[in-house]
């Protein structure tokens, strides 16, 4: 009876919602961290044999005939399930590229890894997670730590109570099934790549540390540097200093009872970073027992009616459309070689903007857009088709986007934060996304927001007049001529008009074509007909007023489950100007051209 007992409050524990929360340690790395990445043991499970209580997790109500490799069940597994005897499999990476009996695979992975540790009494520690697609459950030494909904954003959990002196395990669940009422939904234009993406860090911090910080310019104020720092720990009122050396700037600041101070400093030397001089300064804050250094550049970005001004001057923003495919290999990137990769070709196009499409990608790539001068469009999936009247979908969406800025709010890079791409219109998606622009607008007022939108087609024209785009800085807008609709030839006798006087970007246009195929310009899938497709898309866009920017659909050809023609797609979706394996098309350089002449 006992024995039922407790077992059944193992159970209760064990199937607590805990969901990882937004109160993200800022700059991991910037951090005292170990990394877990390498080499795991996984095994798949396509009925969710885990969830019934394998793996040493009692989680199950009705008892099965368990052998336990140990005495104790929490603690052991099973000796079928025996982690030490399965496939390894690496971390980060998406597993359908690692072993092709999972390349179509959708469903549960468990992950194990061991690790040795050595914890010290006066620190606490976190394990951190870059991202897993799309649902994670994470136990550490046979203890539930949490979930976390959303392949794309970082989440963490503290383990101070449950890391052990000596050999830990490690045991995660990942899911990657599509759903209706997830983010995205179940069906997007990209491979829903599955696993631990992103690196995994197991974090140690002074028992109160300086967990977050947001320091950039004040709006549009060129010699004004505005933020807040916020301690966590027993000791939240304390000092922080905070300086940038090269500036000669020093601040020391009181946080108050919950660990909040404000910044403020200023200096009129600052070189204010742009894609031109995308200078960093270091950025230092020390507390008692706790010190972070970051690189930060400091730029404004606004608009003024039409215009969109960085540091006060005009700008029109020439990029592309990148999805987080690995350039030369495929499956999801996450290297400082993909990322450099990747930005250099939008650099040799002429960008000095790139949109980080249609998810937050991995923090590698936003701190190279920093470091090598790229502006940067950075989007959460609220993608095609989302059940926008569900209170549980926006709340993960706003979960999304939360995790997102918390990560990304000290990169001079990012100027526009994006809400949605390509959604219908309806009561329910307005009210949708006019809350989540708000929300963005409470955590980060600094950036610029934006969505991409579709115009009103008719006979000669396309106009703007989608009622979000009274709630958004920049209009985005897709657009397919040549490609969906319409004859190429036309674009350039289309008049586009706005119901808004803001700036527009272009967030997306483009066509297919094989790499290397070549024909006559009317032959589909050759270079030819997608840079004939863009000779007039060139055309049209230098003649619409109010145009801002332009991204092109897409910098790198990506995978996609949409895209099943054989021998020309075979699951790859081809709009890219670049193939997956590096070659650039006719079109690369007709817009090349265009954007090197482009002011
Ligand atoms: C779009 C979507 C993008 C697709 C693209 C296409 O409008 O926003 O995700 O990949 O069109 O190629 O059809």
């Amino acid at each position: 009876m006992k024995k039922v007992f407790l077992l059944l409050l193992i159970f209760i524990s064990q199937n607590r919602e805990i969901f990882a929360q937004v109160n993200l340690i800022q700059n991991i790395p910037g951090r005292q961290t170990m990394l877990l990445d390498g080499t795991w043991d996984s095994q798949v499970d396509i009925v969710g044999v885990g969830s019934l209580g394998r793996f040493g997790l009692i989680q199950d109500r009705k008892p099965i005939p368990f052998i336990y490799k140990g005495d104790n069940p929490r603690n052991t597994e099973l000796v079928e399930q025996d982690m030490d005897m399965s496939e390894k499999i690496k971390v980060p990476g998406d597993w359908n590229t690692q072993k092709e009996k999972l390349f179509l695979y959708e469903g549960n992975l468990w992950y194990r890894k061991k690790f040795t540790a050595t914890p010290k009494s006066d620190k606490r520690y976190f394990i951190y997670f870059g991202a897993v697609n799309y649902e994670a459950t994470v136990y550490l030494n046979g203890v539930k730590l949490g979930q976390h909904k959303g392949g794309f954003t970082p989440f963490q959990f503290e383990i101070t109570k449950e890391l052990k002196d000596g050999e830990n395990k490690l045991l995660v669940n990942a899911n990657n099934t599509r759903g209706e009422d997830n983010i995205p939904t179940k069906i997007s234009d990209w491979w829903n790549y599955g696993g631990i993406t992103r690196s995994v860090s197991l974090i140690e911090v002074p028992e109160t540390y300086i967990s977050d910080y947001f320091i950039q310019l004040d709006k549009g104020k060129l010699s004004e540097i505005k933020g807040w720092v916020k301690l966590d720990g027993q000791q939240k009122s304390q000092s922080v200093t905070v300086e940038i050396p090269e500036l000669g700037l020093k601040q020391i600041v009181k946080t108050d009872t919950a660990g909040n101070a404000e910044i403020n400093l200023s200096s009129k030397k600052i070189q204010h970073w742009s894609p031109e001089n995308p200078k960093r300064y270091d950025v230092i804050l020390s507390s008692n027992n706790d010190n972070i250094k970051d690189k930060i550049g400091f730029r404004t970005i606004e608009t003024r009616g039409t215009e969109i001004l960085l540091n006060g001057n005009p700008i029109f923003l020439k990029g592309a459309a990148i999805h987080e495919e690995a350039p030369y290999r495929t499956g999801r990137c996450y290297s400082e070689g993909d990322a450099r990769t990747l930005l250099t070709w939008a650099k040799e196009m002429g960008s000095n903007y790139v949109r980080l499409a249609h998810y937050p990608h991995n923090e590698t790539m936003t701190r190279m857009a920093d470091e090598m001068g790229l502006l940067v469009w950075s989007e959460v999936p609220v993608y095609w088709n989302v059940k926008f009247d569900k209170p549980e979908v926006y709340a993960n969406a706003e979960n999304q986007l939360l995790e997102n800025i918390s990560r990304d709010k000290n990169r001079a890079s990012i100027i526009l934060w994006s809400v949605a791409n390509e959604t219908n219109e309806s009561e329910p998606r307005l009210i949708f996304l006019k809350k989540l622009l708000e929300k963005t607008k409470t955590v980060d007022p600094t950036r610029l927001t934006t969505a991409a939108l579709l115009a009103k087609e008719s006979k000669n024209e396309f106009s703007l007049e989608d009622p979000l785009g009274e709630f958004v800085d920049v209009m985005g807008c897709n657009e397919y001529i040549g490609w969906y609709t319409l004859p190429a030839e036309l674009a350039p006798t289309m008049k586009w008009t706005s119901k808004y006087n803001k700036p527009m970007i272009m967030s997306e246009f483009g066509a297919e074509a094989v790499a290397g195929l070549h024909g006559k310009s009317d032959e589909i899938w050759t270079e030819e007909y997608q840079n004939r497709i863009f000779e007039n898309q060139v055309k049209m866009l230098s003649n619409i007023s109010f145009l801002r920017g332009t991204s092109v659909w897409a910098l790198m050809d990506f995978r996609s489950p949409l895209r099943l023609l054989p021998i020309k797609q075979d699951f790859f979706n081809r709009k890219g100007l670049v193939s997956e394996t590096g070659i650039k098309k006719m079109a690369f350089y007709t817009l090349k051209n265009w954007y090197d002449t482009k002011k």
